[in-house]
């Protein structure tokens, strides 16, 4: 697991002393560098593009109704910007075989992989009416996309469950057989397999029995992966259960 912002040992020729950096004042996940705008928060990622700022990064959000804050990326540079990112994968950087609370609250790094946490997620989405955009990239480079009409989640009492309207894009339609299934982790099983999903694919996720899809497995180098189970971060529709993309995002926007 990688921590970012670590200080290198003191020098015995560099006799100044350096205060540590003072803690995150919002708690877990640890404040990473970014785009800080003084002017927010805002609602969401689309509010904070209507305001004028062009630069991806790292965004202060606080959702209707909650003095909670919020550290999201805003993707600005993607179909007009305004997106919030709540789910990235990149690098392997982040175990993403965690229990129901760490999926719950959210974990990793803004600035490489991380989730943002499905209590999070839901009230974020249930603001305004969103719609869903998942950027998949290959290890060739290339990117495709599934987008998704609508996109909101119900509460924790059902288990986030997840609720998507109609596909469209060039990756294939992969998450639209988890669409109306709840949320699964390793200590909270509410799939459709007699067996728990999360054990197999390492992941948490909407599982039915189990998926076509597992964005939150395991993030394998290079492409096609070797694994007992099929626990690599695939896309059924596009490159198939047993090729470990290099990347992927999701993100929301206000349904225009
Ligand atoms: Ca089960």
């Amino acid at each position: 697991m990688r921590s970012r912002g670590t200080t290198t040992a003191p020098s015995l020729a560099a006799p100044a002393w350096t205060p540590p950096p003072p803690p995150a004042p919002w708690g877990s996940p640890p404040l990473p560098q970014g785009t800080l705008s003084s002017d927010g928060p805002f609602r969401d990622c689309y509010q904070v593009r209507q305001a004028g700022y062009t630069t991806s990064g790292m965004y202060l959000l606080k959702v209707d109704n909650s003095e909670h804050l919020i550290q999201a990326w805003c993707e600005h540079g993607l179909d007009n910007g305004g997106w919030t990112v709540f789910q990235r994968r990149k690098d392997g950087s982040f175990n993403f075989f965690r229990n129901w609370e760490s999926y719950k609250k959210g974990f990793g790094n803004i600035d490489s992989e991380y989730w943002l946490g499905l209590d999070n997620i839901y009230n974020l989405a249930k603001q305004v009416d969103y719609r869903l955009l998942v950027e998949l990239e290959d290890w060739v480079g290339k990117k495709v996309y599934a987008e998704y009409s609508s996109f909101h989640l119900e509460p924790e009492s059902e288990f986030y469950r997840l609720r998507l309207g109609t596909y469209q894009g060039n990756a294939g339609d992969s998450l639209s057989s988890h669409n109306g299934k709840q949320f699964t982790t390793l200590d909270r099983d509410k799939d459709a397999f007699s067996g728990n999903c999360a054990h197999f694919h390492k992941g948490g996720w909407w599982y039915n029995a189990c998926g076509q899809t597992n964005l939150n497995g395991v993030w394998y180098s290079g492409g096609v992966y070797r694994s007992k189970f099929q626990d690599g971060i695939f896309w059924a529709d596009y490159g198939g259960g047993s090729y470990s993309l290099k990347s992927v995002r999701m993100m929301i926007r206000p349904i225009d």
